[in-house]
């Protein structure tokens, strides 16, 4: 029976003599790399925390004690620690394990979480929370050196420098985001990971001092000014400390043996504290060691060569990689932004032909946006290029820095719509309907990567803010003919019928012409319309065809909520169209992970449902 085998449920890791806990570290590694590689997975960082993980475990009892992972994305051995072995098999599967922590799936899950920078904001709450209570429990959050460039994290950090109570934060200092790790914090870390060893210093002299039966406590005294002066030559930055916080650090993140010794110190303050944990990105599995980045989120690989088993269409993001390139060239105005997503969203191009004009703040989406507006301010084009589950928390940022200013910013905005197998956290299901609420900011989303291509075209000369919307994966080149020239807030008509208008956005445009021969079939004769834009949509092309059909189905990849469905359904109304709405958008909920042909099924939005829902409709409303 292998090591790993003997851990069954949380806890059991304790019964392991700490003889073999090298050996079971390895034993993790080995079974990581194994089903990372059939289902894709956050390799790198997880093959990074083992150790670190182990040692937390080993010195905390969770559930009662919480530990709370950054992002969530290193919760892998975390996961097998706590009686989830089996459930590897289907891991970032349709009905499967979650790739990140799920309060569905265990009691040590504390949140469910894949955005990044709040564990130390969640963590402090709980720590406060238990003070309240009165309850006995330590609580642990693990954040990594990418993450804590994210200015929520330093709220947290400034707050809890003025708490009294325990609280322990643990840094896994990687020096890596998901690509290299920029700005002046990564600076920072990388000063104090060569510092000498400031603690075990503080510690020697301490003990020294007070071996000196009369002097030494006044000389104790002396050292806390002392203290102030050695710090400021021992250390290049005391940015902790100064916020109050005690440091601990840097300690070896592979060394089990240095992890508990350092843990079990940190859980006896009375006071918030940071353990600097030095680990290795990849760490154990050679290609990923030589190639983290790649490695961060990886499809399905081939274990002895690292390779990539999936041959992959052009997507989206290729798409904007190339065209991003072209506007480059064409306009020497325009400077491509992201927040820690360089390759995710194609900008490494860009990046690499024009690097002054190209951006990287961090996971900083808030700062992105604000950053983007002086920069438009300033006379140039900023295109901002950020996944849509990360634009979320970059809500106020668009409202007041970007559309009151009426400043011609344009969204990139990737993964719009169902991501897959992220799952919950991940799915670019609101944007559609928060954008909307956005006074001034017009929204556009294409149909395949021709209208993408003719998009970014439109929005070169566009000047106000702007924001395209495209889904992840693969991008169908054209759907039929070329589109039709942009004009703003105009739609483009597809097919013209009767009876019923199948009025699609985006990626619905293609479900929707897919549906037209079942519709057919059923002796319809429905008329496709692309709408191009979600804000302002095309009124007038409504009220035309209002005239002619009696039904109007809205299609599109986003929530219910204040989408583009609700807005035409309201329009209709207040104009007294002769026609029902049927809104098709999925149900206000947060959708589970899967592949997004399967969800899309569950939700409705494929066209064997789309049609049933138009026949369904019909009955009610005759043609
Ligand atoms: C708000 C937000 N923006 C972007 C991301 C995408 N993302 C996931 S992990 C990651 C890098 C995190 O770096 P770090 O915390 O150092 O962890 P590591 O991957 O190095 O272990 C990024 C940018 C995210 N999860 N949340």
């Amino acid at each position: 029976m292998s090591i790993l085998d003997q851990i069954c449920q949380t806890g059991d890791i304790k019964k392991i003599p700490p003889g073999e806990y090298e050996a079971l570290a390895s034993e993790i590694r080995d079974f990581l790399i194994e089903k990372v590689s059939r289902t894709g997975g956050h390799l790198a960082s997880n093959l990074g925390a083992v150790e670190l993980t182990m040692a937390l475990h080993l010195v905390f009892d969770p559930p009662k004690d919480k530990l709370i992972f950054d992002v969530g994305h290193q919760c892998y051995t975390h996961k097998l620690l706590t009686g989830r072995k089996a459930g590897f098999d289907s891991l970032r599967q349709y009905g499967g394990m979650s790739g990140f922590p799920r309060r569905g799936e265990s009691e040590c899950d504390l949140f469910d979480t894949g955005h990044s920078s709040t564990s130390l904001s969640m963590g402090l709450g709980l720590a406060q929370a238990r003070e309240l209570a009165g309850a006995d429990y330590h609580v642990v959050s693990i954040i990594g050196d990418g993450s804590m460039t994210g200015g929520l994290a330093f709220e947290a950090l400034n707050n809890a420098g003025s708490m009294e109570a325990p609280f322990i934060i643990i840094l896994n200092d990687n020096d890596k985001s998901i690509g290299d790790n920029v700005g002046g914090l990564s600076n920072t870390f990388q000063n104090l990971r060569t510092a000498p060893r400031y603690n075990r210093f503080k510690q020697k002299m301490k003990r020294s001092l007070d071996r000196i039966p009369t002097v030494g406590g006044a000389m104790v005294r002396h050292l806390d000014r002392a203290k102030e002066a050695v710090k400021q030559i021992l250390l290049p930055n005391m940015l902790f400390e100064s916020m109050g916080l005690t440091y601990l650090g840097p300690i070896d993140g592979h060394d089990i043996k240095a992890l508990i010794h350092v843990l079990k110190n940190a859980q006896r303050l009375d006071r918030p504290v940071i353990v600097h944990v030095v680990t290795q990105k990849g760490k154990g599995y050679a290609p990923a060691e030589a190639d983290p980045e790649r490695f961060h989120g990886i499809d399905p690989f081939d274990i002895a060569t690292g390779r990539s088993l999936q041959k992959k269409k052009t997507t989206y993001t290729e798409l904007v990689a190339e065209e991003m390139l072209r506007l480059g060239q064409k306009d020497p105005k325009v400077l491509a932004l992201t927040a820690a997503m360089a390759s995710g969203t194609g900008l490494v191009p860009f990046q690499k032909a024009f690097p002054d004009r190209f951006f990287d703040v961090g996971i900083a989406e808030e700062h992105a946006v604000s950053f983007a507006a002086g920069l438009a301010k300033g006379g140039y084009k900023p295109y901002v290029c950020i996944y849509s589950t990360f634009l979320q928390r970059a809500y106020d940022q668009i409202v007041h820095d970007v559309a009151l200013q009426q400043l011609p910013v344009t969204f990139l905005i990737d993964r719009a719509g169902l991501v897959g197998a992220d799952g919950s956290t991940h799915h670019g299901m609101l944007d559609g309907g928060y954008l909307q609420t956005v006074p001034g900011l017009t929204i556009m989303a294409p149909r395949d990567g021709k209208e993408l291509r003719a998009m970014l075209d439109f929005s070169l000369s566009f000047d106000g803010p702007l924001a395209i919307r495209y889904p992840r994966g693969a991008a169908p080149e054209a759907l039929g003919e070329e589109p039709a020239p942009l004009a703003l807030g105009k739609a483009e008509v597809l097919k013209e019928g009767s009876g019923v208008l199948l009025f699609a956005l985006g990626s619905m445009v293609r479900m929707a012409q897919e549906s037209l021969p079942l519709l057919e079939a059923e002796g319809l004769h429905p008329s496709l319309v692309n709408a191009r834009f979600a804000k302002p949509f095309d009124e007038a092309l409504l009220r035309k065809m209002a005239a002619t059909h009696s039904l109007m189905v809205v299609l599109e990849e986003n929530n219910r909520s204040g989408g583009l469905g609700e807005h035409i359904s309201d329009f209709c109304e207040r104009e007294a169209l002769p026609c029902r709405v049927l809104n098709l958008a999925p149900a206000d909920a947060f959708y589970p992970q899967g592949g997004t042909e399967r969800l899309l099924a569950d939700i409705g939005l494929t066209p064997e449902p789309i049609c049933q829902a138009v026949l369904a409709c019909l009955k009610e409303v005759p043609e």
